[in-house]
């Protein structure tokens, strides 16, 4: 494995490469041009100065997260193969650049979902949290301005101002656009974009959908072992794999993450390593990393990854917010640096305990 950070990039985040680079063990960032809009084809130059500007602090862009896909492409309507085209060109640059790592989703509408970005726990520190009862009496129009209004200032990833200003008119895009229609235009853009993959040798990693459930009545596709095999045997090409969110699938207690990790191997390409606290079914919140400050056995997990040979990147996922630290929620610097320190102990221990 590699251990990276996701940093989303100059004028976007409360990190700076020059701490990243002090977190012992990381080699790279994952990264992306964040303010590109869903649909365009990135800009070469742009993609080389993160590359520079990583390598000046001594640390690699070790893969993209994310290159977010235009909505056409999920509903499978309008200019839906323009857009395509467009992610294949992206692809390309990325490619010719040395960078052969990308996370999507396929979310429909919003990507991930929260009731609160910033509840308190009982060690004074606060954390993304989901309640399933608050998501319900919440009008969808009005999510994004909730969120929003608590994002201490910053831009929330997969949430573009300029998309959730049309909220309604995407709303109505998918209207009528089923869960197998889902399924089908994923299948259509993997299979397009494939040969792409296949030359620069890029593998892409899907995200699980967050909560790992319907929200809104909106359709989600990446939910549990069956969707995910599902999905990975549509396009049986080894550059279709998966990002293994930990803190995603492990939304929903019944996802057995050890076991996803075992049936899916060889196909994971990225791991989002994160622990959540269970309250009560449909309502979580996130911890530490650490296996006792939550519900998952990040020992058990970690270990599924290093039996079955992950060697892609892995990364910290969500923090707490801690110290008085003031950052994007989710993704200050403290916490996930304690979550790399306490992943890589793990890593060492399980890999010297079994070697290979
Ligand atoms: C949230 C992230 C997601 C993720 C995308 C991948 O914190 O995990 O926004 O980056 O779903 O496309």
């Amino acid at each position: 494995m590699k251990m990276t950070f996701r940093w989303f990039g100059p004028g976007f985040d409360s990190v700076k490469l020059e701490q990243i680079r002090q977190i012992p063990g990381v080699k790279g960032v994952i990264t992306t041009l964040y303010d590109s809009v869903p649909g365009e084809a990135w800009d070469a130059g742009k993609v080389r100065t993160l590359k520079e500007l990583a390598a000046k602090n001594g640390l690699e862009v070790s893969g993209i997260e994310s290159v977010n896909i235009h909505d056409d492409i999920k509903t499978g309507n309008g200019r839906r193969d323009e857009y395509i085209e467009n992610y294949i060109k992206t692809l390309e640059v990325l490619g010719k650049e040395d960078i052969h790592m990308v996370c999507y989703n396929f979310m429909p509408v919003f990507d991930w979902t929260r009731s609160d970005l910033a509840k308190p726990r009982h060690d004074g520190s606060t954390v993304l949290a989901y309640d399933q009862k608050m998501i319900d009496a919440i009008n969808p129009a009005d999510m994004f301005g909730n969120l929003d209004a608590k994002s201490n200032g910053f831009i929330l990833p997969g949430w573009e101002p300029e998309r959730m200003a049309r909220i309604k008119e995407l709303f109505a895009a998918y209207e009528g656009v089923s869960e197998q229609n889902l399924f089908d235009n994923l299948v259509y853009f993997l299979k397009a974009i494939m040969p792409v993959c296949d030359k620069y040798d890029i593998n892409m990693a899907i995200h699980p959908d967050d909560p790992a459930w319907p929200v809104f009545d909106l359709p989600r596709i990446i939910t549990d072992k069956e969707h995910i095999l599902k999905m990975l045997n549509a396009v049986p090409n080894v550059h279709n794999g998966i990002t293994l969110c930990t803190g995603s699938l492990g939304t929903n207690p019944q996802n057995d993450l050890p076991d996803i990790i075992r049936a899916c191997k060889g196909r994971i390409h990225f791991a989002h390593l994160r622990n959540l606290w269970h309250e009560a079914p449909g309502k979580f919140e996130e911890a530490a990393h650490l296996s006792a400050d939550g519900t998952f056995d990040m020992y058990a997990i970690t270990k599924a990854l290093y039996e079955t040979g992950f060697d892609g990147p892995i990364r910290p996922d969500h923090g707490r917010a801690i110290w008085g630290e003031v950052a994007m929620p989710g993704y200050g610097l403290y916490d996930r640096a304690l979550g790399c320190a306490y992943l890589n102990g793990l890593w060492e221990a399980i890999s010297k305990a079994n070697p290979r």
